[in-house]
């Protein structure tokens, strides 16, 4: 209604004043459509091509987070405010919410000539002012944090490091533009043996994510998603932004809204046509703009009628304080007839109505026009976080926006009008900037800390690429011994043979039964193999856990419920089906329908059946169904029906990998390096059992305390502890372990826990792809840790993150470091410089995980440059492998088909 009441004076006015008050009054319809160039500058101003095009210089301030009420510190802030002083302050934030800091402060009055001479002096003037008030408050001997405060624009290239960009408000200090206005301030503190440390260099307020400050000059700073803020290099989590929005309209997208007074102002002003925005909305400027609105009246002979109003020409003469006088509802008039007056201007009483109008146009318009630029920022960070609807408190300090109700209520109405899909709560900041230049030291601290305690606890995680070199030549020496008869069992790696000498070679023909047991889904097939396809029925049923830890007899029993229901459903019930079963673990085969079961790993620990033929365990279970439809012809471990299944489409494969629920890899071994075995004549596929690699004690260097943590409380402790870094059962478990110790660290939920996040395997593997799926928002992340009743903040979110990518990452690695051992031992087996080879793959981590393939792929390029390595995922899985497996035992039983 301000903006009603303003266009209603200027109707009923003389037309000079009309078009004055007119054009100092944007309608919304002008606002919206200028709101829209702010957005386009900001966005613009984010990204690094056109970011040196914006008038909105987006800074990036290296500040990562905003307060969360913790960490108990003491700071020195000092504050070259406005004009003439120096703000030194001490504050001790208590760690209760900041509720309550202790603040102690002194303002020393800065000599007009050090705005204006060597910035070596303004800096030594300020190392004094921090000098004397340590003296003041009694020097405290232990070193104190320091933040500075320097309300100039400045390019941050870190949270302590700022170049000084350009003076603006009066200052013209020289030898400091260009420079780092810490490095300066430092050097004349070490001049001045002064005992404060350092810390940051830019104000804030608890808990508010956007800043804006009408003062001198304007400002608005705001919490952007670093993924957007190119300059900044920080791909995840938010950082504050100053925007720096003084500078719009300096390329001329607010020409429609710049009045010939605002012409006037600019081009008196110490810096013409930079700044505009400011110069319109800045209190330096709005009695200016006051002042050639009445100089041009009074020139027009709408104002001052006859009087000698020469006094309108010199600068200043009005200040912005007396405008805010002036406007007042209870005595602005009067105000405005004792200010004329001292100018010598004789007012009338109407020439007092329109210089009060004057007044209310000029300051509502800057209110209006610092609500568009506000409101630009929140609907850019409600899009930008893809919300539908944006919360958020705002931080507003500056002596308009104190002192001038007026301000305050156009301001929250006009954004409320123009960012309708944000609630944006402005909160009036006391003392802020000396209070926000501590807060954020305080942060900056929290966060180094946390930083260097994330860094701490994850170093073990990161394998550097000799680490990795290391693993891969572990893996081949193991490989070396599994192979040799007489060094096998020093070996981590079984290096079993599978009776597997061939991969597919298409001729494979008929129609099998499969079964795939030890994966995440226990699926029983039915495989038509014909000439141009292969056509496959399946059904996936459930296997207990009581069923995977109860009695061996009860799992083939229930194996065998499951078949016989399949061959029910598919009425198979008559028809006598070779079978292959795909049995994923450690199995000694002893020919290709006869495997001794080994050792169970993946939470199965059926008893009775470890030194059993796994087979002859399924045909007693069918006998005691008195099953007759069961015909295995060949048991398979699910490597090497996935090295089948692809080798089907692609001849060249002769690896298979599983990275599932446990992890394995198969290979085609030149049958001469097998020792275990007689024969030197093809090839022979090697399930390697790599899961086990390390159970020797070869791979205890790369096992961390959460490895370690997660091993002991596993079923299989001290087995299978290559798997136990990699597979998707106990990722997500490293994650947990590492998330308690960060909590114990306080470096996450404020060092707060959670009953559930204390349970085992609660934090599971799939919640590490879906949080760092690219592009997530961190409140779906949030949303994940909230389920776990962690309270975490947008800051742990990012943590976490970090700490998924971490163990996702090593995973990812020492799987590549184990696969560039296999492809380099075959290069070498078969004599070659070069190797091209194909890795059929599957598994839940390989096919679901984000990153998972990438980075395995990535690195064992570079671990492995002499082999070329195509990885296909299986589609079916390895039950079509062990179909086709069956398919070439039953060729070789039949003497009347081809070998
Ligand atoms: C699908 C295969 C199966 C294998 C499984 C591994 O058909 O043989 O065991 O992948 O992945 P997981 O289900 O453990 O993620
Ligand atoms: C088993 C392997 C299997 C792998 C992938 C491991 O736990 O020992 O036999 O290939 O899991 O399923």
């Amino acid at each position: 209604h301000c903006g009603a009441q303003l266009l209603s004076a200027a109707l009923t006015s003389r037309p000079q004043v009309q078009r004055v008050l007119l054009a100092l009054t944007p309608t919304l319809e002008k606002l919206q459509e200028v709101k829209g160039r702010v957005l386009e500058a900001l966005e613009q101003g984010l990204s690094r091509q056109s970011g040196a095009r914006s008038t909105m210089q987006m800074l990036p301030t290296f500040i990562c987070s905003t307060p969360d009420g913790t960490g108990e510190t003491a700071l020195l802030d000092a504050v070259p405010g406005m004009g003439s002083h120096v703000r030194t302050l001490w504050v001790t934030l208590t760690g209760d919410g900041n509720q309550s800091p202790q603040l102690m402060y002194h303002v020393f009055e800065m000599p007009e000539d050090i705005t204006q001479g060597s910035g070596e002096a303004l800096f030594d003037f300020i190392a004094q002012c921090v000098k004397n008030f340590l003296e003041e408050i009694g020097n405290p001997q232990h070193r104190l944090p320091l933040g500075f405060i320097f309300p100039f624009s400045c390019r941050q290239t870190g949270l302590d490091k700022a170049e000084l960009i350009s003076w603006s408000k009066g200052f013209r200090c020289s030898d400091v533009e260009g420079k780092d206005v810490v490095q300066l301030l430092q050097a004349a503190i070490s001049k001045q043996e002064v005992g404060a440390v350092w810390g940051s260099r830019l104000g804030g307020l608890p808990h508010a994510e956007n800043l804006m400050v009408p003062r001198s000059g304007t400002n608005c700073c705001f919490m952007a998603e670093s993924h957007l803020l190119e300059m900044a290099e920080v791909t995840s989590g938010r950082m504050c932004v100053n925007s720096e929005w003084g500078c719009l309209g300096d390329d001329g997208a607010l020409d429609d809204v710049l009045t010939p007074c605002d012409h006037r102002v600019d081009q008196e002003s110490s810096n013409p046509g930079e700044r505009r925005f400011e110069k319109m909305v800045g209190s330096l400027y709005l009695g200016e703009i006051v002042r050639h609105a009445m100089l041009m009246l009074a020139s027009e002979q709408a104002l001052f009628i006859g009087r000698n109003t020469s006094i309108l020409a010199t600068k200043a003469v009005l200040t912005t304080q007396q405008v805010l006088e002036i406007m007042d509802n209870e005595d602005g008039m009067a105000k405005a007839q004792g200010i004329l007056e001292a100018l010598g201007l004789q007012p009338s009483e109407r020439d007092c109505c329109r210089v009060q109008q004057l007044c209310r146009a000029v300051v509502s318009r800057a209110a209006a026009l610092s609500a568009m630029g506000l409101a630009a920022v929140l609907s850019h960070m409600c899009r930008s976080r893809q919300l539908e609807r944006l919360v958020v408190n705002v931080g507003v300090d500056g002596g308009l926006y104190h002192t001038s109700a007026r301000f305050g209520e156009i301001l929250r109405s006009v954004v409320g009008l123009l960012a309708p899909e944000c609630a944006a709560n402005l909160m009036p900041s006391a003392d802020v900037s000396g209070l926000g230049a501590a807060m954020v030291t305080a942060v900056a601290l929290r966060t180094v800390a946390q930083r260097n305690n994330m860094e701490r606890l994850l170093a073990p995680l990161r394998l550097s690429r000799t680490d990795l070199q290391r693993v891969q030549a572990l893996m081949r020496q193991e490989m070396e011994r599994g192979l040799d008869r007489e060094r096998n069992a020093e070996s981590s790696l079984r290096m079993l043979p599978t009776y597997v000498c061939h991969t597919p070679d298409g001729t494979e023909r008929g129609k099998f039964l499969a079964l795939d047991l030890g994966g995440t889904n226990f699926r029983v097939l039915v495989v038509h193999v014909a000439e141009d396809n292969i056509d496959i029925t399946n059904e996936i049923y459930v296997i207990p856990t009581a069923v995977m830890q109860g009695t061996g007899e009860a799992l083939f029993n229930h194996i065998m419920e499951c078949i016989m229901d399949f061959q029910m459903k598919q009425e198979l019930m008559d028809q006598v089906l070779p079978l292959g079963f795909t049995f994923s673990f450690p199995c000694q085969q002893l020919g290709l329908d006869k495997a001794v079961l080994l050792n169970w790993t993946k939470g199965f620990s059926a008893s009775g059946c470890v030194g059993q033929d796994v087979v002859q365990m399924l045909r007693e279970a069918a006998q005691r169904k008195q099953h007759t439809a069961l015909k295995v012809v060949a048991v398979v471990n699910d490597t090497v029906g996935t090295m089948m299944a692809c080798g089907y489409h692609d001849p060249k494969c002769e690896i298979g990998l599983i990275v599932g629920t446990g992890t394995n890899t198969c290979y085609m071994e030149e049958r001469a390096k097998v020792g275990t075995m007689d024969g030197d004549e093809g090839r022979m596929c090697i399930n390697m059992e790599w899961g086990a690699f390390g159970d020797n004690g070869c791979l205890d260097d790369f096992f961390t305390s959460f490895d370690r943590l997660v091993d002991e409380k596993s079923i299989n402790a001290g087995k299978q502890k290559f798997e136990k870094l990699i597979s998707g059962m106990y990722l997500g478990e490293i994650v947990r372990q590492i998330l308690l110790a960060l909590v114990e660290e306080q470096v996450l939920f404020c060092g707060k826990s959670s009953h559930k996040l204390q349970n085992r395997d609660i934090f599971q593997t799939k919640f590490l792809s879906t949080i760092e799926t690219p592009g997530l928002a961190l409140v779906q992340v949030q949303g994940i840790l909230s389920n776990l009743e962690l309270d975490a903040s947008y800051e742990d979110s990012v943590l976490v993150r970090e700490v998924c990518q971490t163990v996702s990452l090593r995973a990812a690695h020492l799987c590549a470091a184990g696969m560039a051992a296999v492809v380099e031992k075959m290069r070498e087996s078969r004599g070659l410089e070069q190797l091209t080879v194909t890795v059929g793959v599957d598994g839940t981590l390989y096919k679901m995980h984000p990153h998972f393939s990438r980075n395995l792929q990535q690195m064992l390029q570079e671990l492995a440059p002499l082999c070329n390595v195509t990885f296909l995922q299986s589609e079916d899985g390895s039950g079509k492998g062990a179909a086709l497996v069956a398919a070439v035992a039953c060729r070789g039983a039949d003497p009347s088909s081809p070998q």
